[in-house]
């Protein structure tokens, strides 16, 4: 009987190791598997920041491509490309066809640039016209800012024969005059000008 017990006992302990075994092995695999899911994980997070980079690259490289486009069709001042536009729109439409085509209204930030863009609009609109520029006083009267609000450091308003800007409330949108060579006057935004875009070559 106690041979026949110790038998039983011993089949018993057996059974357990064995179960003990079979469980540690599961255990293993589990955790295997779940390693496996961390770096197939880790590997499309990856590909996914790859495929961003690249996206992001190819935007960039159109972009320059557009601006390349522009600036052959264009003018090409210091880091600036100009293009022009002689049909005559109000401020807000001119500035709207500017940034649809990925630029702002033209701003003259210094005499260089104003000269420059004085000639180009001779050349491309007419001597005789005026052109927006991007500059207004709408928020705050007599504080004059560009289309980033920055308010403008260089200015040249005509003020040899007149006084500009003279219109106080009633006009709030900056041109840039032919007949004036090149001297600016602040107008009515909802008059009528052609118009120069200007964009930033990158
Ligand atoms: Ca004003």
């Amino acid at each position: 009987m106690a041979f026949r017990g110790a038998c039983l006992i011993l089949c018993i302990l057996s059974l357990v190791q064995i179960t003990v075994q079979q469980s540690n092995s599961k255990l293993k695999l589990k955790q295997a598997n779940s390693k496996k899911d961390v770096v197939t994980m880790q590997i499309i997070e990856d590909m996914k920041k790859q495929i961003n980079d690249i996206l992001q690259d190819v935007n960039l490289l159109k972009e320059q491509q557009a601006l390349q486009t522009i600036c052959l069709k264009g003018f090409k001042v210091h880091n600036k490309c100009f293009l022009p536009f002689s049909q005559a729109k109000s401020y807000h439409e001119a500035n709207n066809e500017c940034m649809a085509q990925g630029g702002i209204l033209s701003t003259p930030e210094n005499g260089d640039e104003n000269d420059a863009l004085y000639e180009y609009m001779r050349k491309k609109i007419g001597s005789e016209k005026e052109i927006w520029i991007g500059m207004n006083d709408m928020a705050t009267e007599g504080r004059w800012v560009d289309m980033a609000g920055s308010s403008v450091g260089y200015k040249n308003w005509e003020t040899e024969i007149t006084t500009q800007p003279d219109g106080g409330k009633q006009e709030n949108c900056a041109s840039l005059s032919g007949v004036a060579n090149g001297k600016w006057f602040d107008k009515k935004c909802k008059n009528e000008l052609p118009f120069i875009c200007q964009f930033a070559i990158v």
